[in-house]
């Protein structure tokens, strides 16, 4: 079923899965590898909304729309993915960057993903409001604004949430894992992924739920929730991942341990850093090269490292840690590595 939706190419093709050789040492096994979406396409350095876009776009083509309207914080990646979409299409961007995440750094509006917006041509304006995974006001306004100037706006909510097709891209993802496996004999019994507004996450629930049901094997979805509004995200990731699910029709519920969500590495903001982040930045850059954000991959890794340093995750699993893309804003966290701080 989920191959019947069209899907508008804007990635390479299947993402790089790469064997972290040095992390796994570190941690004395579980085996972690990464699956990159950060190095998935050519659009503005690429990165997990990209995927969910190409089941997206063939509806916005088909709607006649000339401007895309969406929304997140200051420093969203989801907002510059939704720029570079504009203009590989010849679409117009009107973006709400609203002030998610108390960070004061003077150039916090001014560097990173909304710097590459902006040069992208995007119509990216800032709003006072605080962190909301929910559909917003301002949002709204925004679409309501792009009508009243003559445009045709068409509605994508935070990181494509929200959106009826939102959890297609990351569904397919678990199809696209289990070829790549095929061809490099392995098999991850346990994925790792970071989980804001969740429909990157709740689209591999479903998609490894329907390959469990043709292949009878399980594994591990983990969620690491990088929001610090825990229920919320929970149902959000439930939601969503029942809408996908139906949609593929997979024919049956989720569940409950399909949908785990865990919390303790999301320190008591979203988009500011704890001290488990700042370790396991370091730890992915300093042995890996793989460069990670406060934000959303800093958290997540944080909690792979706990999880199998704890053995919750056993020293004979295969680790596959979700590598969403989140690095352009670590320009607006520079003063994290400031050697005179
Ligand atoms: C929160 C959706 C989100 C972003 O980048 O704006 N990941």
């Amino acid at each position: 079923m989920l191959h019947e939706f069209p899907r508008y190419p804007l990635t390479f093709g299947p993402s790089p899965l790469q064997h972290l050789k040095r992390l796994t040492q570190y941690l004395g096994g579980a085996q972690v590898w990464a699956k990159r979406e950060d190095v998935s396409s050519g659009l503005a350095f690429g990165g997990n909304k990209v995927r969910k876009l190409e089941y997206i776009v063939p509806d916005i083509l088909a709607s006649g729309a000339d401007t895309l309207v969406s929304i997140g914080g200051y420093q969203s990646n989801h907002t510059r993915q939704v720029a570079a979409v504009a203009a590989h299409l010849g679409l117009k961007a009107r973006l709400v960057q609203e002030k998610w995440v108390p960070w004061e750094d003077p150039t916090n509006d001014q560097v990173g993903n909304i710097l590459l917006s902006r040069m992208m041509g995007a119509d990216s304006r800032l709003d006072a409001a605080g962190f909301d995974i929910g559909i917003r006001d301002s949002w709204k306004q925004a679409l309501a604004e792009v009508e009243a100037a003559g445009g045709t706006p068409y509605p994508i909510p935070a990181g494509a949430s929200e959106h009826p097709l939102g959890g297609l891209g990351f569904a397919n993802w678990a199809f696209e894992v289990a070829e790549q496996e095929k061809q490099l004999g392995v098999f991850f019994d346990t994925i790792v992924v970071c989980t804001v507004t969740g429909s990157t996450h709740a689209g591999m629930i479903a998609g490894f739920a329907a390959l469990e049901d043709l292949t009878g094997v399980r594994r591990r979805v983990i969620g690491i929730d990088a929001s610090a509004t825990l229920e919320q995200t929970r149902d959000q990731v439930a939601r969503i991942a029942r809408n996908t699910a139906a949609l593929i029709e997979l024919g049956r519920d989720l569940r409950d341990d399909e949908i785990q969500v865990l919390e303790g590495w999301a320190g008591d903001l979203y988009g500011v850093p704890v001290a488990s982040t700042m370790d396991a930045m370091a730890l992915g850059a300093q042995l890996e090269a793989m460069i990670t954000d406060p934000v959303y991959e800093g958290k997540s890794l944080a909690g792979l490292i706990d999880l199998v340093k704890t053995g919750d995750i056993g020293k004979d699993s295969t680790v596959l840690y979700a590598h969403l893309g989140g690095q352009p804003a670590i320009n607006a966290y520079h003063s994290l590595w400031d050697p005179a701080a």
